[in-house]
Protein backbone atom coordinates (compact mmCIF):
# COMPACT_ATOMS: atom_id res chain seq x y z
CA UNK A 1 0.00 0.00 0.00
CA UNK A 2 2.67 2.22 0.95
CA UNK A 3 4.31 1.60 -2.80
CA UNK A 4 0.75 2.83 -4.16
CA UNK A 5 1.10 5.71 -2.26
CA UNK A 6 4.38 6.77 -3.19
CA UNK A 7 3.14 6.23 -6.79
CA UNK A 8 0.49 8.38 -6.18
CA UNK A 9 2.56 11.20 -5.17
CA UNK A 10 5.06 10.91 -7.81
CA UNK A 11 1.75 11.00 -10.22
CA UNK A 12 0.53 14.29 -8.26
CA UNK A 13 4.11 15.50 -8.52
CA UNK A 14 4.08 16.31 -11.66
CA UNK A 15 6.85 19.27 -11.62
CA UNK A 16 9.44 16.66 -9.55
CA UNK A 17 10.15 18.69 -7.29
CA UNK A 18 9.20 16.21 -4.53
CA UNK A 19 5.98 18.20 -3.19
CA UNK A 20 2.29 18.71 -3.75
CA UNK A 21 1.34 22.36 -4.51
CA UNK A 22 -2.43 23.92 -4.70
CA UNK A 23 -2.34 23.60 -8.40
CA UNK A 24 -1.01 19.76 -8.24
CA UNK A 25 -3.46 18.78 -5.54
CA UNK A 26 -6.53 20.36 -7.60
CA UNK A 27 -5.69 18.38 -10.50
CA UNK A 28 -5.10 15.46 -8.66
CA UNK A 29 -8.38 15.66 -7.41
CA UNK A 30 -10.13 16.60 -10.35
CA UNK A 31 -8.19 13.23 -11.76
CA UNK A 32 -9.97 11.25 -9.13
CA UNK A 33 -13.44 12.75 -9.78
CA UNK A 34 -13.22 12.35 -13.00
CA UNK A 35 -11.95 8.91 -13.16
CA UNK A 36 -14.62 7.78 -10.56
CA UNK A 37 -17.81 9.75 -11.26
CA UNK A 38 -17.80 11.71 -8.21
CA UNK A 39 -18.32 15.39 -8.06
CA UNK A 40 -15.31 17.80 -7.68
CA UNK A 41 -14.69 19.28 -4.54
CA UNK A 42 -15.02 22.89 -4.16
CA UNK A 43 -12.31 25.49 -3.94
CA UNK A 44 -12.92 26.11 -0.33
CA UNK A 45 -12.56 22.70 0.71
CA UNK A 46 -9.71 21.60 -1.28
CA UNK A 47 -7.80 24.63 0.53
CA UNK A 48 -9.11 23.57 3.59
CA UNK A 49 -7.92 20.20 3.09
CA UNK A 50 -4.41 21.30 2.47
CA UNK A 51 -4.41 23.33 5.00
CA UNK A 52 -5.45 20.47 7.52
CA UNK A 53 -3.08 18.11 5.57
CA UNK A 54 -0.16 20.73 5.63
CA UNK A 55 1.72 20.32 9.29
CA UNK A 56 4.17 22.82 8.84
CA UNK A 57 2.48 25.54 6.69
CA UNK A 58 4.84 25.77 4.32
CA UNK A 59 2.28 25.82 1.47
CA UNK A 60 2.52 22.93 0.21
CA UNK A 61 2.75 19.03 0.79
CA UNK A 62 5.45 16.53 0.87
CA UNK A 63 4.80 12.72 0.81
CA UNK A 64 4.42 12.16 4.44
CA UNK A 65 2.01 14.93 4.61
CA UNK A 66 -0.50 13.77 2.08
CA UNK A 67 0.17 10.03 2.96
CA UNK A 68 -2.85 10.05 5.67
CA UNK A 69 -5.20 11.41 2.51
CA UNK A 70 -3.98 9.36 -0.08
CA UNK A 71 -4.65 6.09 2.49
CA UNK A 72 -8.55 6.85 3.23
CA UNK A 73 -8.71 7.57 -0.87
CA UNK A 74 -7.19 4.27 -1.16
CA UNK A 75 -9.64 2.65 0.96
CA UNK A 76 -12.75 3.70 -1.30
CA UNK A 77 -12.56 0.67 -4.23
CA UNK A 78 -13.17 3.06 -7.34
CA UNK A 79 -10.28 5.25 -6.10
CA UNK A 80 -8.40 2.06 -5.51
CA UNK A 81 -8.83 0.69 -9.01
CA UNK A 82 -8.47 4.21 -10.57
CA UNK A 83 -4.70 4.96 -9.02
CA UNK A 84 -3.81 1.25 -9.85
CA UNK A 85 -4.95 1.34 -13.32
CA UNK A 86 -3.23 4.55 -13.81
CA UNK A 87 -0.05 4.84 -12.04
CA1 LIG B 1 5.42 19.69 -7.22
CA1 LIG C 1 4.15 21.22 4.33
Amino acid sequence: MRKLVESAFKKMDSDNNQTIDTGEFRYFLEFISEKTGTPMPSTELIEQTMKELDKNDDGVLTLNEIAPYVLKLLKNQQCLMTLQSNI
